[in-house]
């Protein structure tokens, strides 16, 4: 029998209550801390172009069961004012609230250029804190007026350059001398350097970044970058240095398939920088026709596809420095601008996030070698040599060897894939490229003088710059070893935007791929802002007439019309929402998906409401055997009208939710009406009563219906019955599902009673599975189930499409971390893990926007220990496998002594508890 228990008043509650009545509170200010303090998702931006950016901030505390009841935020105009309680921009007063993110400014107006200092305290139940440390944040350039030069390059190509079918252009570097003329007190520089640039002051380096600005189609927008340059400047002769690359803007394969590529033209700068003296007069440099510029630098061609081609020996010693004799540069053009509206990026930049020391460095035939960096892996190489003047060394890139030891390239396509670079001799000579990146394990070195070492190169892995929010770790190595797969790929594959493969000559950002995808990464990567940025680029990228693309930006201008690729926009919308409470997701994108889902209906929803067109079908099916698939890349299309017909469904389900969470009841009862009308079609055209399964009975037919609760309750059971059957009997314990599919199985199976079958598929190392990837080698997770024997044509070695739920399956079932749907972004918790016979343990960690939830359990003999950690100012839903509470322990504890746990009953035969922030123990003898 269960107890419910009435919460008795905890020690410090009831020390609380003496200190409030002696009127101090001063006593508690330390026990909870306000940490973390974020603007717009960020740590002290600069250049922000949101005006009401939006606050977060994480409570750090050793006690259990704190409550967040108000905040207070100031925020002030200058460092003085703010450390002097002085908000004279905005002060908000106590707001009796638990909200701890999310919460927008609400002060005076604010302007270009302004700085702003923030900083917050907060209420709890156990008091007062004091305040946070500051944070800051610089307003950007809201107006074009701001923007004070022109666009610089030169819109032609030079003798040396191709615009051919395999384009190559030299990098082009600009650069401007200027002297203050007062002593300075801060310097800020904003660029547009497209489609790459790198920014140099005196001669420095500006910033950390690689591969910037962030790409959009640039004829929708453009992202600027700001940076406090103040450091760089000198009193005197100062330059600055741009150096430019074609990045996407003059695209990597122009003549390449014409009707389908985008194309922007030749690279551009628009820079401006505002130099603040002390007796706070301004002045701005800004680009003009008083720029000189080259496109005769060492720099003689780059390309993402093909990589780039270095020639030290133009280089140009001190171009970017004060003092350079640049009479016989060119002077600067004006240029064709590039029409996108101006914005500033607050998505971060890619680095060179790690670098890797190779494993290994053999000889081939030819005096070539060949480097492995043990690990499938995105970005360059960096390269020590020395030699003689003109000595030429060629780097190939490759993901894996042929059996004789050379490079497999054929999967690249024609994607060359090689950097080069010529000696200027007379001593060391250190090298990695500026503006191409590879995907790659191994590397073949040809023309290197001398004898290499592994000593002279490093791996560097190039990604946004984002956290690790997750980690895991499991008694199984195979689970351990897919999951490092999948951060490789993942972290790889971020550019600025989620692109498929690293290698080859696509890299295009489709949406299918990362429809759920984005949820099971969002626990491994704070993914937050590359992924709003991406719904940006979705939104900016539909048509007039509301049709939305399958790759977006749409630099491959495909608008295929189906319901699984553009339809990422509202998956996406809602896991920002789901994972980090970013409602201006919805809100922002809520018209445009509103338009596209008309475009769909009315287009291709048949009177009967059936959806009739989709494009890829469950996308990358793997072939029935190993060798059925051999030679074949398993991309026939099987277009659907099930797949279609599901997922407006599913679409109107959401879009449900997004209208009442918008306040936009109307809508609301019209997706719910249409849905129910799609519901019952659907069921009549797809559904076989006589043998209980949807269209042919193939696992994604029969998944899809009841993942998205278009089953009838009282058919639910044979049709789940089906998914078993499809998976035990005729694949043997295998999935059958390709890109589609794959996206609802993990979940579908554990919240259909088979956890264990779930899991079976996740530990599986027979084809087709992750762990035959594995098996086979694979360091990354490959595209297609038979990527081992497939036609290279299409057969990445770097693609996470085929993830679907299993990362979410990994954190909300085996760790059991789950956000309710109820209370979005680990407001509360839901922790119900599954505990396999086969595994003894999982220890598992998420860095959530409310603070570092933890679930460690692991089981002994008739004991199961669990220690979790919730956050403060959240609470969690616990589910023990006993229904025999004087069976569970915390710590020491009998369940029923602790104040902070409450008993809630029992389900499924375990017992449920609501569970108050903090860390627990809990021992569990005899679990089930
Ligand atoms: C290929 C890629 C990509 C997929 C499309 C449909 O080019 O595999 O990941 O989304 O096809």
């Amino acid at each position: 029998m269960l107890e419910r228990l009435t919460r008795p008043l905890h020690f410090s509650s009831l020390l609380l209550i003496g200190i409030l009545c002696l009127g101090s509170t001063i006593a508690f200010a330390q026990s909870v801390t306000v940490t973390h303090l974020t603007i717009e998702s960020r740590e002290n931006p600069l250049g922000l172009d949101v005006r009401q950016p939006r606050f977060g901030w994480v409570l750090a505390t050793d006690e259990r069961d704190v409550v967040q009841t108000a905040y207070h935020i100031l925020v002030a105009s200058s460092a003085e004012k703010l450390a002097n309680g002085e908000g004279d921009l905005w002060d908000s007063g106590k707001v009796a609230s638990a909200q701890s993110g999310q919460v927008p400014y609400a002060g005076r107006p604010l302007e270009s250029r302004m700085p702003c200092h923030v900083k917050v305290k907060v209420w709890t139940n156990r008091g007062e804190t004091t305040w946070s440390a500051p944070a800051h944040w610089t307003m950007g350039l809201l107006y074009y007026k701001d923007w004070r030069g022109r666009w610089i390059g030169f819109d032609h190509p030079f003798p040396w350059d191709s615009i051919a079918t395999i384009p190559s252009l030299s990098a082009r570097y600009f650069r401007k001398e200027f002297q203050p003329k007062k002593e300075v007190a801060s310097a800020t520089a904003y660029i547009m350097g497209l489609g790459l640039y790198e920014l140099y002051l005196n001669g420095q380096k500006i910033g950390d970044q690689v591969l910037a600005p962030t790409p959009t189609d640039y004829t929708e927008n453009v992202k600027y970058n700001t940076f406090d340059v103040t450091e760089a400047v000198v009193s005197g002769d100062n330059a600055i240095g741009v150096t430019l690359g074609n990045g996407r803007y003059f695209t990597m394969r122009q003549n390449y398939k014409p009707y389908k590529i985008k194309n922007f033209g030749f690279p551009k700068l628009l820079l401006q920088l505002e130099l603040t003296y002390t007796d706070g007069s301004t002045e701005v440099i800004k680009t003009d026709g008083s720029w000189k510029g080259t496109a005769d630098g060492p720099i003689r061609n780059n390309n993402e596809y093909d990589g780039e081609f270095y020639d030290a020996r133009k280089e140009m010693p001190g171009w970017n420095r004060a003092g350079f004799d640049d009479r016989a540069w060119l002077a600067a053009e004006y240029v064709q601008e590039p029409r996108g509206d101006f914005e500033a990026q607050l998505n971060p930049n890619m680095k060179v996030m790690d670098s890797l020391k190779p494993v290994s460095l053999r000889p081939l035939a030819g005096n070539r070698y060949v480097l492995d960096l043990g690990q499938n892996m995105v970005g360059w190489l960096k390269m020590r040599v020395e030699g003689t003047r003109g000595d030429t060394v060629h780097l190939r890139f490759a993901e894996s060897l042929q059996d004789n030891g050379d490079l497999f390239v054929a999967n690249l396509r024609d994607a060359r894939a090689t950097d080069t670079y010529v000696l200027k001799g007379g001593g060391e000579e250190v090298w990695e490229p500026s503006f191409t990146y590879h995907g790659f394990r191994y590397v073949e070195i040809s023309g290197y003088p001398g004898t290499p070492s592994v000593d002279d190169f490093v791996g560097q892995f190039v990604y946004d710059d984002i956290a690790t929010t997750g980690t895991f770790e499991s008694s199984d190595p195979l689970l351990n070893q897919l999951f490092r797969n999948a951060w490789w790929g993942i972290a790889g594959n971020y550019k600025g935007m989620p692109v498929d493969c690293p290698q080859r000559n696509e890299r295009q950002p489709w949406l299918g791929d990362r429809a759920i995808g984005a949820y099971g990464e969002s626990f491994l990567f704070d993914n937050q802002l590359v992924y709003a940025k991406w719904l940006d680029d979705i939104r900016l990228s539909q048509r007039a007439d509301g049709a939305l693309p399958d790759v977006a930006p749409a630099f491959w201008r495909y608008y295929s019309d189906n319901m699984t690729w553009p339809g990422t926009l509202i998956l996406v919308a809602q896991m920002l929402y789901r994972q980090y409470g970013d409602r201006a997701a919805i809100a922002e994108n809520y018209p445009a998906m509103k338009q596209w889902l008309a475009y769909m209906q009315e287009r291709y929803m048949t009177e009967a409401f059936i959806v009739t067109k989709d494009s890829y079908g469950d996308w990358c099916v793997p072939p029935v055997s190993i060798e059925a698939g051999r030679g074949k890349s398993a991309d026939q299309k099987h277009p659907s009208a099930l797949i279609s017909t599901a997922y407006y469904y599913h679409f109107m389900q959401l879009m449900t939710d997004f209208a009442h969470l918008l306040g936009e009841e109307k809508d609301a009862a019209a997706f719910q009406a249409l849905g129910g009308q799609i519901k019952e079609a659907f069921n009549r055209e797809f559904y076989h009563p006589d043998r209980g399964y949807y269209d042919e009975g193939q696992l994604t037919s029969n998944l899809l219906p009841l993942a998205f609760g278009l089953v009838p309750e009282a058919n639910c059971e044979q049709v789940f019955d089906e998914i078993v059957k499809t998976i035990e009997v005729e694949h043997q314990g295998h999935l059958s599902s390709g890109l589609i599919g794959t996206q609802w199985l993990m979940r579908g199976l554990t919240e259909n009673g088979r956890p264990d079958l779930a899991y079976q598929l996740a530990t599986n190392t027979t084809y087709p599975s992750w762990g035959y990837m594995v098996e086979h080698g694979a360091t990354t997770i490959w595209e297609l189930w038979n990527g081992n024997t497939a036609a290279p044509s299409m057969n990445s070695q770097n693609h996470v499409m085929l993830l679907g739920d299993l990362l979410i399956w990994y954190y909300e079932h085996l760790a059991g971390i789950k956000s309710d749907d109820e209370a979005v972004a680990f407001r509360k918790i839901i922790m119900n893990p599954y505990f396999p016979d086969d595994l003894r343990y999982v220890n598992a960690s998420y860095q959530s926007v409310q603070g570092l939830i933890r679930s460690h359990w692991q089981k002994s003999k008739n004991r199961l220990t669990w220690d979790i950690t919730i956050p403060a100012n959240t609470s969690a839903r616990v589910y023990l496998p006993t229904d025999e509470v004087k069976n569970i322990k915390v710590g020491n504890a009998p369940l029923n002594q602790v104040p902070a746990v409450r008993v809630v009953g029992t389900e499924n035969g375990k017992t449920v508890l609501d569970v108050a922030s903090g860390h627990y123990q809990f021992t569990i003898r005899n679990p089930r």
